[in-house]
């Protein structure tokens, strides 16, 4: 017995140490990974062409798709709110917006940066950390050993003339480059010079584009001298999804002159042109020549729209490729996990639509891929769903950095080196802000990626159930068909019990104070900014 209890002794003692070893091997010191997390604004999956998607061959992103090519294409990465500074917070913070407390962008306050998140977690554990571009959460960033973002336009920043503010203190405007090219150029910078090589880094590159109005550089004005396809829903009607019908998101009637550049008449006043620009945002009709109507009109429109919006994009893949580039150049790639991800997915053109905010899939989708040469296998595809509150708890748990436990998302590591990871069963969504800007009722729901069932509370009490694999573009609403009762059921247990484990177990009535609650933005000048 004695012999044999040492022995077991001996065995644990050598296991022990054996997985400690496995751990330090695992991620060591002077192998942790350089992030640089690559985040573009309302970048919707139809436009990564690695996706193969409907827009894929008239719009390549070449670069976006060296990404993918030289690692993995996440199929099923989903939004928990789907709305910039919403899904900012979630990412940072690896929680839902209810419990990171910033759940709308328009009057719901700014970002409280006082609360943990993963940037702090990496510079805690040794990271040099810097984030440059696009922020968009109100309060100056926390975690960062260099912050250089933008601040002005209500903190979404300009494509021309964008106002920085570097290390929370210096105002800086720039004037030299469009917004794009100005943020590679300050990544690339610091990254070359600026950061402190003895440590690891983690840098957040994050742009404006191809966000609302879609103002490319001039340098992309040649590209799509050819009109670009329509989705086939373009010209849906709405039926049977009372929520979308009462939208203003409509390509067709909620565009404004700013969106399409028709330029106002000249001698007009600052504030005579901010209103001229303005006019389509509440439905007002115009058209910029009176033979231009109807369904010609609502086509002009579109075509306006989506080659400045893939003009936008053609420079993100461009920035993205310099960065790619420099990494190769630099002996960085290797050791280096580069993501590329968009706050949230965005309509061009399904449903007749702009904008974003429903749990429709191309909303609620967010392209991501992944590639990190020393441990990820190239080009591989992944089907799990994912949310953007995964992101923090997976890159920290890739970094052998502990993943703190009141984190809402999941590791998804496994996943990435090839591992049996057991991927969740549903993903949970919740959208608050309303009516403005788009008048999207808010709503929650849950979706397997099979089924997804949607409820519109706020002043409506609306249920919708699409069949996702037999109606991809969610176009009939099978709520009240009898034939989907015990699905239905099903999904709202789900919904209950995601309710429950994400603490969003509240009662409709205190849903609806929080997309009332009016608390004022910090950045929030008023420019004219284009
Ligand atoms: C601005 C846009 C809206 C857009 C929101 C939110 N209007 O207000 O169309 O939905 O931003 O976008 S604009 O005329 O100012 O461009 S988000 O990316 O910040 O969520
Ligand atoms: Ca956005």
């Amino acid at each position: 017995m004695k012999i044999k209890s040492s022995a077991l002794l001996f065995f644990l003692m050598i296991t022990l140490l054996y997985n400690h070893v496995l751990f330090a091997q695992d991620v060591s010191k002077n192998e942790r990974p350089n992030i640089v997390f690559i985040m573009s604004d309302d970048h919707a999956v139809s436009a990564v062409s690695a996706y193969k998607d409907w827009l894929s061959k008239v719009a390549p992103t070449p670069n976006i798709d060296r990404i993918a090519n030289q690692g993995m294409l996440m199929h099923a990465t989903y939004n928990t709110n789907s709305i910039c500074g919403p899904s900012r917070a979630a990412i940072l913070t690896g929680k839902y917006s209810h419990v990171n407390g910033f759940f709308k962008n328009e009057k719901g306050g700014d970002f409280d940066g006082s609360q943990q998140t993963f940037p702090k977690l990496f510079q805690e554990a040794g990271y040099q950390t810097a984030v440059i571009g696009k922020w968009h959460l109100g309060t100056a960033p926390t975690g960062f050993d260099y912050s250089k973002v933008m601040v002005n336009h209500g903190g979404q920043g300009t494509y021309f003339d964008p106002v920085f503010v570097e290390n929370g203190k210096d105002t800086i405007v720039e004037k030299l480059r469009h917004s794009t090219a100005q943020v590679a150029h300050d990544a690339l910078k610091w990254l070359a010079n600026d950061r402190d090589t003895s440590k690891p880094f983690m840098l957040m590159y994050q742009f404006k584009a191809p966000h609302r109005p879609w103002t490319p550089n001039p340098k992309f004005d040649g590209l799509f001298a050819e009109d670009l396809p329509l989705h086939e829903t373009f010209n849906d009607d709405y039926s049977g999804r009372l929520a979308a019908s009462q939208n203003m998101l409509e390509i067709e009637n909620h565009m404004n002159r700013k969106d399409l550049k028709v330029p106002p008449p000249k001698d007009l006043k600052p504030w005579q042109i901010h209103k001229y620009n303005k006019i389509g945002n509440q439905g007002e009709f115009w058209t910029p020549d009176d033979t231009l109507q109807g369904a010609a009109l609502k086509y002009w429109k579109y075509q306006r729209y989506i080659k400045d919006y893939l003009r936008c994009v053609a420079g993100v893949d461009e920035a993205v490729g310099q960065m790619l580039d420099f990494l190769e150049q630099n002996g960085l790639d290797k050791n280096t996990i580069v993501i590329y991800t968009s706050d949230q997915g965005f309509y061009l053109g399904e449903h007749g639509w702009f904008d974003k905010r429903w749990m429709y899939e191309p909303s609620f989708r967010m392209p991501f891929t992944i590639q990190y040469p020393s441990k990820i296998k190239a080009g591989v595809h992944n089907d799990d769903l994912l949310l953007n509150i995964d992101f923090a708890p997976t890159l920290l748990d890739m970094a052998g950095i502990p993943i703190p436990e009141d984190m809402q998302g999941e590791s998804f590591k496994k996943a990435l080196i090839g591992k049996r990871y057991d991927s969740r069963d549903a993903v949970y969504y919740h959208y608050y802000e309303y009516p403005f800007w788009h008048k999207v009722q808010p709503h929650y729901g849950v979706s397997t990626g099979k089924y997804k069932l949607i409820h519109f509370y706020y002043d409506m009490d609306q249920w919708e159930l699409f069949d996702l694999e037999n109606d991809p573009n969610e176009m009939n609403n099978l709520y009240a068909n009898a034939a989907y009762k015990e699905i239905v059921q099903s999904l709202q247990y789900k919904i209950n019990q995601l309710q429950k484990k994400y603490k969003d177990d509240m009662s409709l009535d205190e849903m609806r104070a929080m997309t009332d609650v009016v608390i004022k933005r910090v950045y929030n000048e008023r420019t004219n900014g284009n």
